[in-house]
């Protein structure tokens, strides 16, 4: 047997269906291993789009989601999308193929310093050097990427070690439990002590990272609200205390007497923890699985006397005990918070925009519509000003955005790997017309891969967030070179096989969306829309 069928049986052992990969001498020969391992390959048109479908199937399923690359230069371009998945703490493993062993430092072809290039974007990065520990190799990445906080690792694929011949024998398969992790416990006392400096404190607030803004985090952190009375919030935006998704959240933040950090750093998303943002006398309990978090969390807050407790701790684990043990309370400051969360301006319900430009708000009036008659939905949003617009205005139970690395462009891939996870759901994504042309030939991957769902495109012919910056610091005569055409995306849609259509009116966008959702085809309609400012909903 050849080192790749010794790693696609491998990738069966562990429960993988499918890779997202785009093919590559390299890989070839995993190519040919996947026909008798059973593996689906999902044959995308750009390798980081490939890298980041395998960060939506990480959030949506909680397994890490596999990215297959070839050597050189399209492991290069996959590695940038290693770093949204990183900062939203999403399990992947990104294989790629390398220049053979007996060939390095030789000028071997696509020879380059593969695992060098993403150690700064994954937990860990390594080159398997023997066939026989192909399977080894890939259990240990496997559970690197969900161990703790998990994220992306990487494990390099020499052509030589792929093509090997080994005894199968002497290498046996991993089996179920080389794939899994034993989450860090957490025991009843220190439960109890966090559980203590709470009962202490006035208007208390539980912040989750972004690990925990999956399926199984929200539902963690509800059951942890219901306990224990205390608000609980995963932060997972770039804009972070501005998220526009919890609405006038920033006010009740700077009112909280205490923190409870719950494997989320109090990193720029938190203002570092510091005044105005927070009070200068609000305390702190850390709890992470990241024994380096830990450290930066303390540097972060400084003063000694504003860590009230810090513990390596599993979220999960912790949520579940501090719930179990908790009295419940109620408290006039939990119904603060989750009005300030829900607040937005009135004026959304009704406001419309002009003849051939909808308002933001009005689209996402009729989106809400349209998901809330869903059985099950998925949100992707994802785009600089129309990105928070669609944040702010329209909600789904399961929802992946760009996260707090803040990189536009995954929407696309992101909707057709949620299709993959969660057929039955309907997959809708919102995103801006700028960030629709980073990924738009995976309209062909999905009509070839029959992946249905619907790409609403905010369409203002602008990169307006960095137009909007300009406005701001330079004045309009100084804006310059953020204009985009208003081009026809829902042609680009249907060029590739999709279906697309072009909405002018907010009328007739819940009957184009009935449509575009019955088509059975991934789907476009492309909207054009005011240019407005980010929404504003601190009022
Ligand atoms: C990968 C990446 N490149 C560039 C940026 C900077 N950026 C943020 S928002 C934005 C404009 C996005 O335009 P569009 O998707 O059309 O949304 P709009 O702001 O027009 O609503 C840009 C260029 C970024 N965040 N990520």
């Amino acid at each position: 047997m050849r080192g790749a069928d010794m790693l696609a049986r491998s990738l069966a052992r562990a429960g993988v269906k499918q890779v997202f990969s785009l093919s590559g001498n390299h890989i070839m020969p995993v190519y040919d291993a996947a026909l008798d391992a059973g593996l689906r390959i999902i044959h995308v048109r750009h390798e980081a789009a490939a890298v980041h479908m395998a960060d939506a199937w990480g959030r949506l399923t909680g397994e890490p989601g596999v990215a297959l690359l070839t050597g050189g230069p399209g492991h290069a371009n996959g590695v940038s999308a290693l770093y949204t998945a990183l900062a939203s703490e999403s399990p992947l493993l990104l294989l790629s193929g390398e220049a053979p062993l007996a060939e390095r430092h030789k000028g071997a072809f696509q020879e380059m310093g593969q695992a060098a290039i993403a150690a700064p974007l994954v937990k860990a990065a390594f080159t398997a050097m023997s066939a026989g520990n192909l399977p080894a190799d890939l259990a240990r990445a496997w559970r690197q990427a969900k161990f703790g906080r998990p994220g992306p690792v990487y494990l390099g694929l020499p052509f030589d070690v792929l093509e090997a011949k080994v005894d199968e024998a002497a290498c046996p398969l991993p089996d179920a439990a080389a794939f899994a992790v034993k989450p860090i416990p957490f025991g009843a006392a220190a439960a109890h002590a966090v559980l203590a400096e709470l009962a202490r404190a006035r208007r208390p607030l539980v912040l989750a990272g972004p690990a925990m803004g999956t399926d199984r985090g929200r539902a963690a952190l509800i059951a942890l609200e219901g306990a224990t009375g205390i608000p609980a919030l995963c932060m997972e935006s770039p804009r972070g205390i501005n998220d526009p998704s919890l609405g006038a959240f920033a006010q009740v933040l700077a009112q909280a007497d205490l923190v409870v950090l719950l494997a989320k750093r109090p990193d720029f998303t938190l203002r570092f923890a510091q005044a105005p943002a927070l009070d200068a006398a609000c305390r702190f309990i850390v709890l992470d699985p990241d024994p380096e978090a830990l450290r930066q969390a303390g540097y972060a807050i400084g003063d000694p006397a504003r860590l009230a407790l810090a513990a390596l701790a599993d979220p999960f684990e912790a949520a579940a005990q501090l719930a179990g043990l908790a009295r419940p309370a109620r408290s006039a400051w939990a119904g603060e918070v989750a009005a300030a969360v829900r607040a937005r301006p009135a004026a959304w319900q009704t406001v419309a925009g002009k003849p051939g430009a909808l308002h933001p708000a009005e689209l996402g009036r009729a989106v809400q519509r349209h998901l809330d008659a869903a059985p099950e939905a998925v949100l992707v949003a994802d785009g600089g000003e129309f990105g928070q617009w669609a944040q702010a205005c329209v909600s789904a139970p399961t929802r992946i955005i760009n996260g707090p690395a803040g990189a536009i462009g995954s929407a696309l891939p992101f909707a057709l790997a949620a299709k993959l996870a969660r057929p039955d759901a309907s997959v809708l994504a919102l995103l801006g017309d700028g960030t629709f042309g980073f990924h738009m030939a995976e309209f062909d991957t999905a009509v070839r891969a029959k992946l249905a769902f619907v790409a609403v495109v905010g369409n203002d012919a602008c990169w307006n967030a960095e137009h909007q910056i300009q406005l701001r610091a330079y004045g309009a005569a100084r804006a310059q070179g953020c204009e985009l055409l208003p081009t026809r995306y829902d042609r680009v849609a249907a060029a590739l096989g999709g279906h697309g259509e072009h909405v002018e009116r907010g009328a007739d966008l819940p009957a184009a969306l009935a449509r575009a959702a019955a088509s059975g085809l991934p789907a476009c309609l492309n909207v054009p829309i005011e240019r407005l400012p980010a929404p504003a909903v601190h009022a």
